[in-house]
């Protein structure tokens, strides 16, 4: 069974915090999500984990190294997100990487432009769900 790598915004702002619990929804039916709590209504910018930084960096560059698929959601910008995705293209992982259309705003150039990833821009949780569908099944296991 595939280990998930879930990556979404905290610190980068919390506005899509419903969208992060479907699409991990989503993607639990194709594996296992190491990174549950992406979802969890009271992880907050400003709350307190009982972990130091230097735990939540370690433990997720540990988790980050035993995954297969690596699923980012960019639509929200998140300086830890940029740096899961960076450090999971060095390891040579499966990357994909969801953009919600909106504002007529656009993604970094240094996430749209990078050869390592999958990029693909959606509307709504129907796009996403057949965008993970279709990646999942591509490397199911
Ligand atoms: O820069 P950001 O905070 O937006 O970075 C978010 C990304 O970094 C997520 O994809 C997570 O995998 C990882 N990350 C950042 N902070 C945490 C965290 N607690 N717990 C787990 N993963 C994290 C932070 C403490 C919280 C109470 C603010």
């Amino acid at each position: 069974m595939n280990k998930i790598y879930f990556a979404g915004s905290i610190r980068g702002g919390r506005s899509d915090l419903d969208l992060y619990r479907k699409i991990i929804g989503r993607l639990q039916l194709y594996g296992e999500v190491l990174t549950e709590h992406i979802g969890d209504s009271n992880l907050t910018p400003l709350g307190e984990t009982g972990m130091t930084d230097r735990e939540i960096h370690d433990r997720d560059m540990a988790w980050l190294t035993s995954c297969d698929l690596i699923v980012a959601e960019v639509s929200v910008p998140s300086l830890g997100v940029g740096f899961e995705i960076a450090s999971a293209i060095r390891m040579e992982k499966k990357v994909l990487c969801l953009y919600r259309v909106h504002d007529g705003r656009r993604l970094s150039a240094m996430i749209a432009g990078c050869p390592g990833v999958m990029v693909r821009e959606y509307n709504d949780f129907n796009d996403v769900a057949g965008i993970i569908d279709n990646f999942a099944g591509i490397h199911r296991s």
